[in-house]
């Protein structure tokens, strides 16, 4: 196993004042009006920039990210790809949860993960790869600047949220490790810890834990796969994933393993927790599809949250969660009736 040396700190220089930070960020939208903003410091707000979507409001009992973690949040930009389509309330987002770590209920992860401790935290980078060993958080997200995606996610079981994100992209943490050409595969592993975890010490735990995911080497390097450590411009909380897991906005939400303490790269497809739980209704592809439906359940439509029983909101899915731009050409000639 090989340590590597902690990455040098950000030099001081490299960092801007807060304040000073968000006044320039309303005019950074476009290169053209960063020339008008330095005439025209005044200048109003228009339709074409974006800023950060911000939930200020606390999260009662949920452990504070480290100082130098919340300073690379609050810095965060808007980033690439996102969506302009209606972004899903926080309240949502943070207490309809799939987490079964914490409980099988959507209300569950909420209830039962606040005192969850996501600091001190490492992570453990093994496998087919030049660089590996254990990191602590710090190492992992240091050299990363922070950026806001705000990207569907669709669930295996028909519901839908629009989730503004805070991370960077997964390919850019991958590369730091340099994986060998034997690295066909990328394995993700969620924390083991019956004492925080109650799911994982009851007698009628749902799943196999700890949890494992993973995504074929191409996939994991594809521009959308990002790796995200906070949501509406803050850490994550616990029931999200706390404090780093995976998006892999165009498969089933259960591909984006939260809180995860292993990456492995792999020469053979690993046996992932939802397929092992049962082949035939999750594939280890998982991708998006409307054409292909779950045995017990049709794929082609979802719920979009918020929702009610006046108001369903159901809408067409979309292939590859309306992402096939950036990711069709990973399943050129792959049949994914049968690679589903
Ligand atoms: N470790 C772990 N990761 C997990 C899950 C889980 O139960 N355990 N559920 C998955 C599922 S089914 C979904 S839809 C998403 C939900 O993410 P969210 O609660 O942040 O919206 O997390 C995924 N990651
Ligand atoms: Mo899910």
């Amino acid at each position: 196993m090989v340590i590597i040396k902690r990455p040098t700190d950000i030099k001081p220089s490299e960092i801007t004042d807060e304040s000073v930070y968000l006044g320039r960020r309303r005019f950074m939208q476009g290169a053209g009006v960063l020339a008008a903003g330095a005439m025209l410091p005044a200048m109003p707000a228009t339709a074409a920039e974006r800023k950060v979507l911000v939930h200020d409001g606390a999260t009662p009992g949920v452990q504070e990210p480290p100082p130098w973690l919340a300073r690379q949040i609050a810095v965060a930009t808007p980033g690439p790809y996102s969506t302009d389509e209606k972004v899903t309330p926080y309240e949502w987002e943070t207490h309809y949860n799939n987490f079964y770590e914490f409980g099988t209920d959507k209300g569950d992860p909420a209830k039962n993960a606040t005192d969850f401790k996501s600091e001190p935290w490492s992570v453990e980078v093994g496998g087919e790869a030049e660089v590996t060993g254990r990191f602590t958080l710090e190492d992992i997200l240091k050299p990363h600047p922070l950026q806001e995606r705000i990207y569907r996610l669709r669930c295996v079981e028909a519901w839908s949220m629009v989730i503004p994100w805070i991370g960077f992209p997964l390919s850019d943490l991958i590369k730091r490790f340099k994986p060998t050409s034997n690295a066909k595969f990328v394995r993700f592993q969620t924390l083991l810890d019956p004492k925080q975890m109650p799911q994982q010490r009851s007698l009628f735990r749902a799943i196999d834990y700890p949890y494992v995911e993973g995504l074929r080497m191409d996939e994991a390097m594809n521009e959308l796969a990002f790796v995200a450590v906070g949501l509406y411009g803050k850490h994550l909380p616990p029931q999200n994933g706390a404090p780093l897991r995976l998006v892999v906005p165009w498969k089933y939400g259960f591909k984006g393993a939260k809180s995860i303490v292993k990456i492995d790269f792999v020469r053979n497809q690993p046996m992932t927790t939802w397929h092992k739980q049962n082949t035939h209704e999750y594939g280890f592809y998982s991708n998006v599809n409307p054409h292909v439906d779950h045995p017990r359940w049709s794929q082609a439509h979802e719920r979009r949250l918020p929702n009610s029983l006046f108001d369903p909101h159901v809408i067409p899915t979309k292939m590859f969660n309306g992402y096939a731009e950036q990711v069709a050409y990973l399943y050129k000639g792959m049949d994914l009736r049968k690679d589903f």
